[in-house]
């Protein structure tokens, strides 16, 4: 029904009510030859516009015709069926069986009533004869008086026969008394509405009314974007390492060659963190361009792995140039680190350098609350002439005492690139126990003499991931809530701001 449509019928209903002082919807909707859900409709929509009308709810049962029942008002009740099929030479229960709707309930009730009769000696097999020379099929008048009048006229023994036999059911009819209410008004002042497309492309607005436009009404607060704590914990330690004055390496590439994630370090082809359950390998574009890698370059890296040099013994095994070229997703950002020094070595003079980066790895690893087969490494590097493992803890002491950590422990480890090597934990004042926060070393010489360096230059590096202190700083306990398709991006729009208070 159209909007213009349910008006009339709200102002049919407000004359009827003014003219007869009350009205029920079920006889006006008789009265009309209209719906009656729809005169509810309309009544509805008057109740919404304040006390023109009071409508009191009546609820009402009445008997209504089933399926059954309509079909019984229509072609007799199954018994008075049943007693017109028989001709008057009789016929078998058979027959009658085969040929009389509900034949089986009609045949009963007509013997009850003493319609029928059963002949069992009769010539031929049992027949049944008319016994009744006529009939009245006061169940089908009854029904038509029901259907037509809805008069209740029915005892209340034929109502519960014909509600056993499913002819008749009682309904609940829901209809309303409607009055004149205290503002009772023959003409509808039409509510406020504010302004849709819909109203401008059919013209619809021409009838309504509309709300004064609040010009001082303050603006729905739009909602900004919002960045990811990890976004956030990554531009404080990046604004660390500037304050450190670090200069941030470009680690704009996934794919790496193995040549630069593992060769250039010195880490041997046949180290277990090459294999496939470590490393993804990246199957299109499966190999790298080699001949990219300076052949001179890659001649020192394969000859200081195979048979040593710049006093190395070297790992005294065949070094294969189709291992090198193989694609993979870098599995550590100092293979960017590896990059980055051997550029540096390319030049004229040697100049120190502070470098730093923080982005994506990739780890064939099992996910669990704690890992992901992916995450952010932080990493600084320091080349100048004569740098020390002292300078190394120094250098990390005054990184993490920017992020209030002061109590540092230093534990000598294995790393195929660096020697020594050192993992870093901070005592963790909440769980009463030293954890785990980093690793750091010195790079070997046969890493950064292949490149070029001159000797005497040694270069000092550390790392972390940026998911640990991420997940701290925001309590968050399993990474996927932090990263990857579960993440409830209100998460993102709630966290607060990342404060590293400055010491
Ligand atoms: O981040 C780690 N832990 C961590 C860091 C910070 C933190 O809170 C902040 C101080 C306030 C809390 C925890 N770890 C390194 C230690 C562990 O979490 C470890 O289980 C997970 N590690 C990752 C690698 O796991 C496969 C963290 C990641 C990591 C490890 C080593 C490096 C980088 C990242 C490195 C390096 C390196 C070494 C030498 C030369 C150059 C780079």
């Amino acid at each position: 029904m159209s909007d213009n449509m349910a008006e009339t019928l709200a102002e049919v209903v407000l004359q009827h009510v003014d003219k007869k002082g009350h009205i029920n919807s079920l006889e006006l909707a008789t009265e009309l030859k209209e719906d009656h859900q729809k005169i509810v409709g309309a009544i509805k929509s008057l109740q919404s516009f304040g006390e023109l009308i009071k409508a009191e709810q009546i609820v009402n049962k009445r008997w209504e015709l089933t399926d059954e029942g309509r079909d019984v008002a229509t072609n007799g009740s199954h018994e008075a069926r049943v007693y017109y099929a028989i001709p008057d030479a009789g016929t078998s229960q058979a027959q009658i069986m085969k040929t009389v709707p509900n034949a089986k309930i009609g045949f009963s009730k007509a013997m009850q009533a003493g319609w029928i009769v059963m002949d069992k000696k009769a010539e031929g097999g049992p027949k049944v004869n008319k016994k009744a020379d006529k009939i009245e099929d006061v169940i089908q008048k009854n029904l038509v008086k029901l259907q037509q009048d809805q008069t209740d006229s029915l005892t209340d023994e034929q109502k519960a026969e014909y509600k056993k036999r499913k002819l008749i059911t009682e309904v609940k009819i829901t209809s309303y008394e409607i009055t004149k209410g205290d503002n009772f008004s023959l003409t509808i002042e039409k509510p406020e509405v504010d302004l849709t497309p819909e109203m401008l492309q059919s013209g619809s607005w021409k009838t309504k009314n509309f709300k004064e436009y609040n010009f001082d009404a303050l603006g729905i607060p739009p909602n900004g974007g919002h960045l990811h704590p990890l976004l956030k914990v990554r531009a404080a330690y990046r604004q660390i390492f500037l304050e450190m004055g670090f200069t941030e390496m470009p680690t704009n590439n996934f794919v790496e060659s193995c040549f630069w994630n593992f060769d250039a370090l010195f880490q041997p082809q046949q180290h277990p963190a090459r294999d496939a359950h470590d490393t993804f390998f990246v199957s299109e574009p499966q190999v790298s361009d080699i001949k990219r890698v300076p052949p001179d370059y890659l001649q020192r890296v394969k000859r200081v792995h195979a048979e040593g040099g710049y006093g190395s013994q070297g790992y005294k095994v065949e070094w294969k140039t189709e291992e090198a070229e193989k694609n993979i997703l870098r599995t550590h950002t100092t293979a960017v680190s590896a990059r980055m020094l051997y550029k540096l070595a390319q030049q004229e003079t040697f100049t120190p350098v502070k470098y730093f980066s923080i982005d994506r790895v990739f780890r064939n690893e099992t996910t669990d609350a704690t890992h992901l087969a992916e995450f952010h490494q932080i990493e600084g590097v320091v080349a100048d002439y004569g740098l020390t493992l002292g300078n190394l803890m120094g250098i990390i002491e005054e990184f993490f005492k920017k992020l209030n950590i002061t109590k540092l422990r230093f534990k000598p480890t294995y790393n195929p690139y660096t020697e020594p090597s050192m993992e870093l934990f901070s005592y963790h004042e909440g769980l009463k126990k030293w954890v785990e926060i980093g690793n750091s070393g010195i790079f070997r010489p046969e890493m950064l003499l292949p490149m070029g360096l001159p000797e005497g230059v040694s270069v000092i590096a550390w790392g972390l991931s940026l998911e640990r202190p991420t997940m701290i700083k925001y309590k968050i306990d399993d990474i996927r809530t932090l990263i990857g398709p579960k993440v409830d991006l209100q998460m993102v729009y709630d966290n607060p701001i990342c404060r590293v208070e400055k010491h």
